[in-house]
């Protein structure tokens, strides 16, 4: 399946992942021949000729990993949850990108009333799958409206009474007059790998597995 069948193929996308998984990499002896951030190149040697790490939309780093194209990636917990996880192993939480997933209302919304039992919520997110288990775990009816970015927008245009997306630092609901309700899960990025390619190619795989707990273990 994989076009390179004795080397190792990792995924991984820009942005904060790559930065903070760059010293991971590292630990595991993996080190990329150019600047992984500012490269054009969606393939990128590294200094094991065995080793090679393709960049890929955060969001599609398990569709890699799940058909062999990757033997292994990096992907946020939200973002596996939406992929549903099959045909993939998620062997390692390596504690980074750290975030949590929230419900969010513009500053007055009376969230209290708006999940009683018999009310309904309009909530919009990019989480749908996640979305849906929380309300659902609650016994809380919603409307589900998918967007794809900037759903800070919903509840200030009225387009839905809350949004469920990730917070960190908690400055973009401030600068837009929201504020978080409720957490929905606490998220950090995990190490996934291909199941038939930890077989056929074990001790490399295991190898890197080990070095990267190492460092996570380090990082705490
Ligand atoms: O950008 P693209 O559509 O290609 O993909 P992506 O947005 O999924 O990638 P990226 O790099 O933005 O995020 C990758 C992963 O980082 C996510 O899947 C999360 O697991 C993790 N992560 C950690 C975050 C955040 N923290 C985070 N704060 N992802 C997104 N955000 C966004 C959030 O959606 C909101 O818009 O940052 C904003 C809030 O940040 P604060 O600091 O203002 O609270
Ligand atoms: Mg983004």
């Amino acid at each position: 399946m994989s076009s390179n069948n004795c080397g190792i193929t990792i995924a991984l996308s820009k942005g904060r992942i790559l930065e903070e998984t760059l010293p991971l990499l590292e630990a595991a002896g993996i080190l990329p021949t150019e600047d992984p951030e500012s490269s054009r190149k969606l393939i990128l040697p590294t200094q094991d000729p065995d080793v090679r790490i393709v960049i890929v939309r955060a969001t599609d780093v398990p569709t890699y990993v799940q058909y062999g194209a990757a033997d292994i990636g990096i992907a946020g917990k939200d973002v596996l949850i939406e992929h549903g996880g099959q045909g993939l192993y998620e062997p390692l939480d390596l504690q980074i990108a750290r975030c949590k997933m929230m419900v969010a209302v513009s500053e007055g919304f009376d969230y209290a009333a708006a999940v009683k039992p018999g009310s309904r919520l309009r909530v919009a997110t990019k989480y749908v799958n996640i979305a849906r288990q929380h309300f659902a775990a609650k016994g809380v009816h919603i409307d589900l409206i998918k967007l794809y970015g900037s759903m800070e927008l919903g509840p200030l245009v009225g387009l839905s009474d809350a949004i469920v997306d990730l917070v960190s630092s908690g400055n973009t609901l401030r600068a837009n007059n929201l504020q978080a309700v409720e957490e929905v899960m606490p998220i950090s990025s995990r190490l996934v790998v291909n199941p038939a390619a930890l077989k056929l190619k074990h001790e490399r795989l295991q190898r890197i597995l080990t070095d990267f707990e190492g460092a996570v273990a380090r990082q705490a």
